[in-house]
């Protein structure tokens, strides 16, 4: 069926690949369709099927099972959705697990985690060279990448402003290790072309990092049309206004997604042990030379963790930067539990009620 084929190829070119067709054919069943969540703000939600982009509704049942914020639909989620032409909206009934997930702890509650991005491959990392680049905050930033199960890279941009390229290149790559780095300018247009790489067979491209880094200035870059609204940076306004105020996908023409978010001005680190171990390999390395197994590198005697500082082998930087942010994963990952078992005891009363109810009602009628 010509038809068939022709919306098919639409939703592989926004990264329908054989796993979540393999994931969405019980869906199929029941009469559902797929669809990408390019849209997901505040309650707000849009998304993209075969035929056409539509603003959407969560199904209460949906609502209903979704017990943590994470279990709703997210940015570059794959969906399930009911578009019966009764409904007013289509509504999304299921979201099929994800390939991965950016997750950062949720600014407003600190045992919950967000979802930034979801299904994401590459989470390119973009930060600006006019300006000492901020290795703490990418430390960070891969650490989540890393954590999300996509595969990280870091873009440096503004390359036409920098002083000392090989110098930023340089301090990056000492905490960036086994990730790509680029430098780039939309002035001169050096090191966009490399980019288009990533969004290679329908995959999907992930850009975060600070605001005015100029994250949407890549997505028209690539897209090669000013797709996204962009602003000028005021050297008044250190902090930068923030243009970009919606995570949206963007399908690139030519197959393949790229995912804008706004520039988060902090990013709050969510329990992360797998990514921190990947980011700093160097630091983990001397671990096994630690004369405790579970050495924490604090105040153990016979760490090789901190000799290796003394020694200058390792930069104390580093190694204050590892302990911080396992601190920080470690206290995020305390408060998820704490939730988790607040969450199974209510779990418990409410079914106690309903046995409780069940057999009044047996008694009674
Ligand atoms: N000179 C120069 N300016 C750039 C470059 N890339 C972006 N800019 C400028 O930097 C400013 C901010 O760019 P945006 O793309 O809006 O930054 P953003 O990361 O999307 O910012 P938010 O949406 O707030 O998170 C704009 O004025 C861009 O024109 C570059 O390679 N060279
Ligand atoms: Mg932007
Ligand atoms: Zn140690």
């Amino acid at each position: 069926m010509p038809h068939e084929d022709s919306t098919s190829g639409q939703l592989e070119a926004l990264g329908f690949t054989d796993r979540f067709r393999a994931l969405f054919a019980p869906y199929a069943d029941e009469g559902l369709v797929p669809a990408r969540v390019v849209r997901a703000d505040k309650g707000f939600l849009a998304i993209a099927t075969a035929e056409e982009v539509a603003h959407a509704k969560v199904a209460t049942k949906l609502m209903k099972t979704a017990e943590d914020a994470d279990a709703m639909p997210a940015v570059g989620d794959w969906v399930a959705v009911r578009a019966d032409a009764e409904l007013e909206v289509p509504l999304v009934e299921a979201v099929l697990p994800r390939s991965s997930a950016f997750m950062r702890g949720d600014p407003g509650r600190a045992s919950v985690a967000q979802v930034l991005a979801a299904n994401v491959d590459t989470v390119l990392i973009v930060h600006p060279l006019d300006r000492e680049p901020n290795v703490r905050r990418i430390e960070r930033e891969l650490a989540l990448a890393w954590d999300s199960g996509a595969t990280p890279a870091i873009v440096l941009t503004k390359a036409d402003l920098a002083e000392d390229i090989e110098a930023a290149l340089e301090a990056v790559g000492r905490v960036a290790l086994g990730v790509d780095v680029h430098a780039t300018s939309i002035v001169d247009g050096r090191g966009i072309e490399a980019l288009h790489a990533y969004a290679r067979d329908g995959a999907t491209v992930a850009f975060i990092g600070p605001s005015g880094a100029g994250k949407s200035s890549l997505v028209n870059a690539l897209v090669g049309e000013d797709v996204r609204a962009t602003r000028e940076v005021r050297a008044t306004d250190a902090r930068g206004r923030h243009t970009t105020v919606t995570r949206e996908l963007v399908p690139l023409p030519g197959g393949g997604v790229l995912l804008d978010t706004p520039g988060l001005r902090a990013v709050a680190m969510w329990d992360a042990e797998e990514g921190l171990s990947r980011v700093f390999e160097d630091v983990e390395a001397y671990a096994s030379e630690c004369r405790f197994r579970d050495c924490r590198h604090e105040l153990e005697p016979g760490c090789a963790v901190r000799a290796a500082v003394e020694d200058g082998e390792l930069p104390a930087e580093r190694l204050e930067s590892y302990l911080k942010l396992r601190a920080e994963s470690e206290r995020a990952s305390a408060a998820a539990d704490v939730r988790a078992k607040l969450a199974e005891k209510r779990e418990h009363k409410t079914l106690a009620k309903t046995i409780k109810r069940y057999y009044k009602d047996q008694k009674g009628g």
